[in-house]
C-alpha cells in the first residue's frame, strides 16, 4: 500500500465520508484560531480512509461543514481545533509550557547519568525551574533499545528522592514511567503528572493512574522499546497515531480519568522511521482534533543527527529547537526538552512573531 495520501488538489472537493480526519492548514491572519492561540487557519486537509488507502482533499471551512456526512462530527472537530484548552495540572494552556527532562538513569544517553546522585538531580531540577521550566519530568528507567532492565525497587530508589527534593521547586512534577507501582509511589511523593511512553497500556497502569488523581500524558509508540526501531510500518502514520491516541483517551476515561486530566503525545522517535517522524511533525495540528492538550518531545533525538552530520546527543540543540518551534507554530501546548533556557529563548521569539500579525 502507498505510504502517503494522494493530494486531490483544491476546491471543489467531493463530499467525504466518515471515517475522516482534519488537518488545519496553519497560516497567519487566518479567520480560525488554532486552539484559541495565535496561529490560525482558513483551510483544512480532510483525510479519508478508503479501500485503496488514504486520500486527502484541501477545502475551506464552509465546504467542510457543508459536505460532511455528519455535520455534528464536523462541528465537534472544528470546536476541538479552534477552542482554547482548559488548564492542565494547574498550567494555563494558552502558551506552550516547558517540561524539563530530568534523567536519573546512570546510562541515560543525553546526560551521561550526571544526575544520578539525589542532590545533583535536585540541583539540576531547580536550575531548570530557574531557566523557565513549568514541569520537571523525572525518569528512572532507560527505554533505550538494549538498556539493561532494572527492578521496580531500583526505579523507585532513583526517582523518589528527587521527587521529594523537588516538591517545593515551583514546577509541576511529572513521573516518566510505564509501571503502576511507580505511578502510585511517585504520586504519593508529589508527582502531579504521569507521563507514560506506553500510553497507560501496562498491567494496572490505567487503574493506578486513575486512583492517583494525577494528570496523564498518553504517548504513542509502535511496538516495544526493545524492537520498535527494527522495521516500523504504517499506511499513514499521522492517522494511525490519531486513532491510537483516540482509543487510549477512551480507555483512560473508561478507567475513571476525566478528560480534563488527559493529554497526548505522538511519540516522536518511538517506532518510527525518519520519514514517519517528519510526517508526524507536519501533521501535528491534526491531533488537536482529539480535544486535549498536545505534548511534543523531539529534544536531542537521533532523527536530528540523521538529517545532519551524525552529531552525538549533546550536540543536537539546534535541530531540537527547529523541531520544537515547528510544533509551536502548530499550537502544541507542552514541549519536553533537555535545554530549558535555550528553548525558552526560542519560544519568546516564536511567540512574538505569532503576535505580530501585520
Ligand atoms: C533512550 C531512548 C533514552 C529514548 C531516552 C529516550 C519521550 C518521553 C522519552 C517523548 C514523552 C528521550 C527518550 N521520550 N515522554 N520519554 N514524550 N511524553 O529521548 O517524546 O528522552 S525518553
Amino acid at each position: 500500500m502507498h505510504g502517503n495520501p494522494i493530494s486531490e488538489g483544491v476546491l471543489p472537493a467531493p463530499p467525504f465520508a466518515v471515517p475522516s480526519w482534519v488537518r488545519p492548514v496553519v497560516s497567519s491572519g487566518g479567520s480560525q484560531p488554532i486552539v484559541g492561540g495565535q496561529a490560525s487557519f482558513d483551510f483544512v486537509d480532510v483525510v479519508q480512509a478508503g479501500a485503496d488507502g488514504y486520500r486527502v482533499c484541501r477545502m475551506d471551512i464552509e465546504h467542510l461543514l457543508d459536505t460532511a456526512d455528519d455535520r455534528n462530527i464536523a462541528v465537534r472537530i472544528m470546536d476541538n481545533l479552534t477552542q482554547p484548552r482548559t488548564e492542565f495540572a494547574g498550567l494555563a494552556m494558552t502558551a506552550p509550557a516547558i517540561m524539563g527532562i530530568l534523567n536519573v538513569t546512570p546510562d541515560s544517553f543525553s546526560d551521561g547519568g550526571q544526575h544520578s546522585a539525589p542532590p545533583l538531580a535536585v540541583a539540576a531540577g531547580r536550575a531548570m525551574v530557574m531557566k523557565g521550566a513549568d514541569i520537571i519530568d523525572i525518569g528512572g528507567e532507560s527505554t533505550r533499545p538494549g538498556a539493561a532492565p532494572i527492578t521496580r525497587n531500583q526505579e523507585l530508589a532513583r526517582v523518589l528522592p528527587p521527587l521529594s527534593g523537588l516538591k517545593q521547586c515551583g514546577a509541576v512534577l511529572s513521573i516518566d514511567t510505564r509501571h503502576a507501582e511507580v505511578m502510585d509511589r511517585a504520586a504519593a511523593a508529589g508527582a502531579g503528572i504521569i507521563n507514560d511512553i506506553n500510553g497507560l497500556g501496562g498491567e494496572g497502569a490505567l487503574q493506578a493512574a486513575a486512583r492517583t488523581g494525577c494528570h496523564v500524558v498518553i504517548m504513542h509508540m509502535q511496538g516495544t522499546p526493545e524492537t520498535m526501531q527494527e522495521d516500523p510500518q504504517y499506511d499513514f502514520a499521522p492517522v494511525e497515531i490519531y486513532r491510537f491516541l483516540e482509543s487510549r483517551i477512551a480507555a483512560a476515561m473508561a478507567a475513571g480519568i476525566p478528560r480534563s486530566k488527559i493529554s497526548v503525545d505522538p511519540g516522536f522517535g518511538f517506532g518510527k522511521t525518519l520519514h514517519h517522524n517528519l510526517q508526524l511533525v507536519n501533521w501535528l495540528a491534526m491531533l488537536h482534533g482529539l480535544g486535549v492538550p498536545l505534548l511534543f518531545g523531539a529534544s536531542r533525538k537521533s532523527s536530528i543527527a540523521k538529517l545532519s552530520s551524525g552529531e552525538p546527543a549533546d550536540q543536537r540543540l539546534p535541530g531540537s529547537l527547529g523541531l520544537a518551534m515547528a510544533a509551536v507554530r502548530q499550537g502544541v501546548q507542552m514541549l519536553r526538552v533537555h535545554d530549558v533556557g535555550e528553548t525558552a529563548q526560542a519560544l519568546s521569539v516564536e511567540l512574538a512573531l505569532l503576535e505580530e500579525v501585520t
